[in-house]
């Protein structure tokens, strides 16, 4: 079991040099060990900034008394010069005044101990400190803000509605208490049930968010794919020739695409060839493109369509696909047929790049629908796993109480109803094991 008896230390900036370092302390007696290791001008005051010195340097200590602090313990937070060996030396003294170097993550778990954040919470601050790109950011600070913890919360609500109705028919049975019709009951479980799906709806959209998407370039020999590649980089990563055949093996790279995390896979042109290493290449791009969440076909503008490009256009047509128009700096080749809608770009001179990224973002959005605006995006597996349970766990519940033979009794309704809470409260970590707390945790930073 996790105790909050103890105080805990730990350097709170990154590893490394800085303008300033942050050292934290919680715990009981984090006021007794500041004042131990600070030399103080005034006592530290609740909240306030306050100057001091320490054998080695000049800092500010701020106190934030339990239980409004970040961890719901009685913290403090000496704000140092940014040099690591005077923070170590600060952690040192503290440690030697009877406080305890901190796991990682121990912060955030005192305040999910304490009940100042739940589970979603705390695991959304992990995410945060992780984010890559500003969505990934926005996601995570809606999940610290509670969107999910509430809506989770307003259907465990509803469960718990529903369990007390029946459970007072099932108190009173010859007293022909019937808190609750079939019907009535049957109705509000679809209700619930609806409403968790449409929370699962968003698992796709999540997962797009905080992991990103593959997006590979395909295409026949020469046509610009690599340049392509390069362009959005903006970098010159993959080698561009005018020879046909020069990119073998996959080539890929992370870029951030309208605020997506993209990993964006060049790979060889597809042709038939006796050459062994290329054969290997062709077989390898197909894989990238089974794998990727969109395709970029690439044509070339400035020769015209033959059979290899329109094989390409037939092979690629039943996966999320967008069609490119490379080198369109040179004189067109072809005018755009309505049926190919392709994208004009031209790598060399940029035209058309930003037109594509949107495009990018939209194709991958459309695969991803959001279901409802301010539905929270469910971006954690763990959350869609344990929403996937109380679904199952309301359906069967449901069709109890539509038995073609009239309802079930209520006892297995009530089974199915405590199934489902018990998967939501798991969720947010109203019931939990160390076991998990410890994994969760086993993922953030050492002063966090
Ligand atoms: N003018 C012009 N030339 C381009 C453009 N994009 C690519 N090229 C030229 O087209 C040739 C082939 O470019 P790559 O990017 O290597 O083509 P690829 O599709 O990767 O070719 P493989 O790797 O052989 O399959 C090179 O000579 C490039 O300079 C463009 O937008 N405009
Ligand atoms: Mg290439």
């Amino acid at each position: 079991m996790f105790s909050t008896d103890d105080t805990i230390v730990a350097i709170a900036t990154p590893a490394g040099r800085g303008g300033i370092g942050v050292v934290r302390i919680s715990g009981p007696s984090a006021v007794e060990i500041a004042n131990a290791l600070l030399q103080l001008d005034s006592p530290l005051r609740p909240r306030y900034a306050t100057f001091a010195r320490t054998q080695g340097d000049q800092v500010v200590a701020t106190y934030f008394p339990a239980p409004h602090s970040y961890t719901g313990d009685h913290v403090v937070e000496i704000s140092a010069h940014g040099s690591p060996v005077v923070l170590r030396q600060i952690v040192a003294t503290a440690m030697a005044s009877g406080s305890r170097l901190a796991e990682p993550g121990e912060f955030t778990l005192r305040a999910f101990l304490n009940g100042r954040i739940d589970l979603v919470q705390a695991e959304a601050v992990a995410d945060l400190i992780d984010a890559v790109t500003p969505l990934q950011a926005r996601a995570a600070f809606d999940q610290l803000e509670g969107t999910l913890t509430g809506q989770i919360a307003s259907i465990d609500a509803a469960l718990f509605d529903l369990t007390a109705k029946l459970e007072a028919s099932l108190d009173f049975p010859d007293e022909g208490y019937h808190f609750l019709e079939a019907g009535e009951t049957g109705a509000a479980l679809r209700a619930i049930e609806r409403t968790i799906a449409a929370l699962l709806c968003e698992v796709r959209r999540g997962r797009l968010i905080r992991e990103g998407a593959r997006v590979a370039i395909a295409g026949k020999p020469n046509v610009g794919k690599s340049s392509l590649f390069n362009a959005l980089l903006g970098a010159g990563r993959a080698i561009v020739t005018s020879i046909p055949g020069t990119t073998r093996d996959l080539v890929s790279d992370t870029v951030d695409i309208e605020g997506l995390r993209i990993d964006l896979v060049d790979t060889a042109g597809v042709r038939t060839t006796s050459d062994e290493v290329e054969i290997e290449g062709v077989s390898r791009a197909r894989q990238a493109w089974a794998n990727a969440d969109l395709v970029l076909l690439v044509v070339d503008r400035s020769c015209a369509i033959d059979e290899a490009d329109k094989d390409l256009l037939h092979e690629t047509a039943d996966v999320p696909r967008l069609v490119v128009a490379t080198k369109s700096d040179l004189p067109p080749a072809w005018r755009d047929a309505d049926d190919l809608q392709a994208i004009a770009v031209s790598s060399k001179t940029g035209i058309g790049l930003d037109g594509l990224r949107s495009a990018i973002r939209t194709g991958l959005d459309a695969a991803n629908p959001a279901t409802a605006p301010d539905t929270a995006a469910v971006t954690n597996v763990r959350h869609a796993a344990l929403l996937e349970r109380a679904r199952t766990a309301l359906c069967r519940a449901v069709e109890a109480v539509e038995a073609p033979g009239g309802p079930v009794a209520e006892e297995f309704v009530l089974t199915d109803l405590q199934d489902a809470r018990a998967a939501l409260e798991e969720v947010t970590g109203k019931r939990t094991s160390d076991d998990l707390l410890r994994h969760i945790f086993a993922r953030f930073c050492i002063g966090k």
